[in-house]
């Protein structure tokens, strides 16, 4: 099949500034989706992003082969398309991967989705992926199935994809162009033959286009993930968001390179560096002129499992399942009560974002000429969509932005914890310079407690502590802080240095 690329006069501007109904958060944007659409994402954390802080996924890792080689992956460790490259999974028989997934989901009743994305690509191992996907559809029918490929195989197992009842498709689409193809992919290995170069690369962006339509067609949700390789294909990404919304894709994933040289892979090695938190958030509102973007992705591994952020895999050890006694259909009954609760949540905090829109950001003699210029603020979260972290136990912060529009979610960052609640913090000086780090162009940081010391030092880098909006929900207690700022005349102070650094 030949690719069909549009020229710009067929295409829409991809150009532009960012405007909040433009980038808000996924969920603004799937306000206007068919209910049986909104079905099919309102419990998925990656595809929908106000349910990634209720509902959980776990991935088992079932399929080791790859039929293509990229440039920022080392076979040692699990596919980086869609896992953070550097780790390692247990690897697992469809048998026993089928015990896992009714542990977790006996255990962690928030466990909707379970995905398969690695170690290799799951559809160079079809028979053990779909094994597994035919198991699970019979005996656990209230998980939904989900596959993450770099879409070389793709076209040909659209059909049993569908027959199981898989209704949600990641591709991994890094470009459209052969050209740069070439440059991200070494080789593909394709009909019994290793095909290299351009030839390669045009092979790889044909079948995954081709794929891409059948999975539409289909009525199968695609999100495509891209990674975005700075100098290599960063510019044409947003040419690349285009095409695949054009064709029908869902959701746009745009992640960072990770190329560390201890990881051994060709980037790593060569020193091609990743882009900055402020290069991928540029690109991301760029690309959201046209496209559903995804911010929240925490590049899983492929063994992950839990809340996305966290990582419960080592209560689920193939010994630790085998001495399970688990009743699913116990089990089954004990979700359906905590999915309807949390529906009920979601519904709630669709009511109060409903209200919130409507909050105006008061007007009057004291907030005239004001500037209203956008604020970030960190918020450490342990899930629920609350504030309800102490500082020193967040591995993570989440990233708001505030401004006049109202507030979205831009990303998470992460950060080492620098308190592990006892006296064993030898380490405890750097680890908490490098969350601070972490948090640069922030102006504020929402927690339920935060120590002495690390106030002090955050306020030293112009970034204000804030506990008083504890187990408060997210969204609100960020507008009411701006709305304070804007009372008390911070809007018009100049951002400090630090928190002028890399957003
Ligand atoms: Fe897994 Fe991927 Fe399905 Fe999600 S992860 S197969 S769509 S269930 Fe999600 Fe993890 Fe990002 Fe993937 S946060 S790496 S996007
Ligand atoms: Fe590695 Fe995944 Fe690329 Fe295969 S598709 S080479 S496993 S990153």
């Amino acid at each position: 099949m030949e690719l069909t690329v549009l020229n710009e006069e067929q295409s829409p501007s991809t150009e532009g500034g960012c405007s909040a109904s433009a980038c808000g958060s996924s969920d603004d944007q799937l306000a206007h989706l068919s209910d049986e659409i909104k079905q099919k994402v309102h419990n998925h954390p990656c595809y929908s992003e106000d349910a990634h802080h209720y509902f959980a996924r776990m991935h088992v890792a079932v399929a080791p082969a790859c039929n293509i080689q990229c440039h920022y992956c080392n076979r040692k460790y699990d596919c980086a398309n869609e896992s953070r490259p550097g780790v390692v999974s247990e690897l697992l028989t469809p048998d026993q991967a089928v015990k896992k997934t009714k542990a977790v989901a006996a255990n962690i009743p928030q466990m909707t989705v379970l995905g398969i994305a690695g170690p290799g690509d799951p559809l160079a191992n079809l028979d053990r992926t779909f094994e597994t996907f035919r198991r699970l559809s019979a005996e656990a029918p209230d998980i939904k199935l989900c596959v993450s490929t770099n879409g070389l195989a793709l076209p040909d197992a659209v059909e049993e994809l569908a027959k199981h009842n898989i209704d949600h498709v990641t591709i991994t689409i890094n470009t459209v162009d052969p050209e740069i193809g070439a440059k991200i992919y070494p080789w593909i290995y394709w009909n019994n033959r290793r095909i290299r170069g351009k030839k390669a690369a045009k092979i790889l962006i044909e079948r995954q286009q081709k794929g891409l339509e059948m999975l539409v067609e289909r009525g199968i949700l695609v999100k495509v993930n891209s990674v975005m390789i700075p100098g290599v294909n960063d510019e044409h990404l947003k040419e690349v968001s285009r095409i695949v919304k054009q064709k029908g894709a869902f959701l746009h994933n745009v992640m960072p390179l990770i190329a560390e040289a201890e990881h051994g892979t060709f980037y790593g090695v060569m020193g091609q560096r990743g882009p900055s938190n402020e290069e991928l958030m540029d690109l991301q509102d760029a690309c959201s002129g046209d496209m559903n973007m995804m911010r929240h992705c925490r590049q899983c591994r492929a063994d992950a499992v839990g809340l996305l952020g966290e990582d419960r895999g080592d209560e689920f050890t193939i010994d630790k399942i085998e001495a399970m006694d688990i009743d699913y259909d116990a089990a089954m009954k004990k979700r359906a009560i905590i999915h309807q609760g949390i529906e009920e949540e979601l519904a709630e905090k669709e009511k109060r974002r409903a209200a919130l829109a409507a909050v105006k950001v008061p007007s009057g003699p004291a907030v005239d000429n004001k500037h209203f210029r956008p604020v970030l603020m960190a918020v450490a979260t342990s899930g629920g969509g609350m504030i309800n972290q102490h500082f020193g136990h967040a591995t993570e912060f989440l990233i708001y932005e505030a401004s006049r529009d109202g507030v979205r979610f831009i990303s998470h960052r992460k950060v080492d914890q620098y308190c592990i609640g006892d006296d064993s913090c030898g380490e405890k000086e750097s680890a908490l310079a490098g969350s601070i780090r972490a948090l640069s162009g922030c102006e504020v940081v929402l927690c339920s407690k935060i120590g002495f010391e690390p106030w002090g030092l955050l306020e030293e880098a112009g970034i204000a502590p804030n506990g008083e909006h504890a187990m408060e929900p997210i969204e609100e207690a960020v507008m009411d802080v701006y709305e304070e700022m804007i009372k008390t005349g911070k809007l018009d102070e100049a951002k400090s240095e630090d928190s002028q650094m890399t957003a």
